[in-house]
């Protein structure tokens, strides 16, 4: 299981549960734990964090139209952004950047995506191939210079690198120059005396060392040996796209200090992106809004403080009413999910257009009485012929009906400790309109 789906689960274990309480909050920081350590995040910072998840949880105030467990998830995204570090502002002023790292880790693929992210920002971009080790390094630097559209330097016959800096640097135009140097299998004198000669030849502003980021919490060190040796600006972590330790080698990063500037997250050029902490946890987590999407809770919190009171009961009539806005806006299960209702019938959520016909008919069958109690329909056989026969549709459809309402009820029944669950359910479906659309599986 992948860190996302882990946190996820947990996430959704907890919300869904009937109450949330202390006991339910130490099992879920527990399963936390497990789904942390699990995806190689080291011990210590998952023992750090979920000590100070606990104490903000379970001793703070919760914030004004916060639920305990909306309190939860928002702490527990706070928590998870600042473990992985910081967001990274590409700076746009004209520069050169030294990629460097051991074998496969990225640098040329890296050096190529880097290109085209400053050239779809305005800026013009050079790069040079310093990789005089493996024999199609340089073809491999041009074939995705002529991708990108930057300039490309280089000398296939000379082996000395630090000399193809000096040969070709003075003639380099470009706003943005990338250096792709050599790799190695493992950390060596022979990287590092090299290295350092291209560092000395290039005088680069960044230094930035190129990690697949399934090496998980080994990224430290190795950030460590590489900055002992030539003094790193940030790093990039690749094949974010793939590995499920992602968040280790993020964490491990930030606790070393070592800034994450991009992370690569395909095989194709457009596949960078700078590194933003608040979007990778919002994704992991399923919301990829996350603030938008709390903001809300918290704005629908307040009104309904404002509201008077009126809607204690769950009528059919305003059951109706709910889905049809629920079909509506396509489905909501994340928007429900991190309110707490994970429990809501799939079959509910999945009602067809027929079916909701049907459902209008037998409702508009009922008496207002009937609409207000439904029990009166389960105690009488005379008055579900009536509804079903007034309908048009089979006693076997209003009991269905029925059922699906009375499961409905049941689940508000369970929420009843958590202020206002139903009225934020049905204000929530009326007011996400546009920027719900953000949230995945809610287009269309
Ligand atoms: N899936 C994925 N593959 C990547 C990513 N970055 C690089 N690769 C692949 O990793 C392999 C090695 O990349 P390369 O740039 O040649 O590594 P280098 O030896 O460090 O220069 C190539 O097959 C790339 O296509 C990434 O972010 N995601
Ligand atoms: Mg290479």
């Amino acid at each position: 299981m992948d860190l996302g789906q882990g946190l996820r689960q947990a996430l959704s274990k907890l919300t869904g549960a009937g109450l949330v309480d202390e006991a339910a909050v130490k099992s879920f920081l527990r399963e936390i734990q497990r789904v942390l350590i699990a995806n190689d995040v080291p011990v210590k910072l998952v023992f750090e964090l979920s000590k100070s998840i606990e104490k903000k949880v379970l001793s703070a105030d919760v914030p004004k139209g916060l639920s305990l467990r909306e309190q939860v998830v928002r702490v527990v995204y706070e928590e998870l952004v600042s473990l992985m570090g910081e967001k990274y502002e590409p700076s746009l002023k004209p520069r050169k950047l030294l990629l460097l790292g051991l074998y496969g880790s990225g640098k040329s693929t890296s050096c190529g995506k880097l290109s085209a992210f400053y050239k779809s920002r305005g800026l013009s971009a050079a790069l040079i191939s310093c990789d005089t080790d493996r024999p199609a390094a340089f073809a491999q630097l041009k074939q995705l210079s002529q991708k990108t559209g930057a300039q490309f330097y280089g000398s296939e016959k000379e082996a000395d690198s630090a000399k193809i800096v000096r040969e070709n640097l003075p003639h380099v135009k470009e706003d943005i120059v990338i250096v792709d140097s050599a790799g190695r299998s493992a950390f060596d004198e022979v990287l590092v005396k090299q290295l350092q000669a291209i560092n000395s030849a290039f005088a680069p502003q960044e230094k930035i060392l190129v990690m697949p980021a399934d090496i998980g919490q080994v990224a430290a060190r190795q950030a460590q040996q590489f900055h002992e040796a030539v003094g790193l600006t940030g790093v990039i972590l690749t094949k974010l796209d793939g590995s499920g330790k992602g968040g280790g080698a993020l964490a491990a990063c930030h606790a070393a200090q070592v800034p994450v500037l991009f992370i690569g997250t395909g095989e194709k050029m457009g596949d960078l992106e700078p590194f933003d902490s608040k979007k990778f946890v919002g994704r992991l987590l399923g919301f990829p809004d996350f603030e938008a999407l709390m903001q809300k809770v918290q704005e629908v919190a307040q009104e309904e403080k404002l509201e008077a009171e009126g809607m204690d009961k769950l009528t059919l009539g305003a059951f109706y009413k709910q889905l049809k806005a629920a079909r509506k806006m396509g489905p909501l299960s994340s928007v429900f999910g991190m309110m707490g209702a994970t429990d809501l019938p799939p079959e509910m959520m999945k009602t067809s257009e027929d079916k909701l016909k049907r459902y209008e008919c037998i409702i508009s069958s009922m008496t207002a009485a009937e609409r207000d109690d439904t029990s009166l329909l389960r105690k009488s056989k005379s008055r579900l012929a009536r509804v079903a026969k007034g309908s048009g549709c089979s006693e076997q459809d209003v009991r269905e009906l029925l059922t699906q309402f009375e499961k409905i009820c049941a689940m508000m029944e369970g929420f009843k400790k958590d202020r206002g669950m139903r009225k934020k359910l049905e204000k929530m479906l009326k007011k996400t309109g546009m920027s719900m659309d953000k949230l995945p599986g809610m287009g269309g």
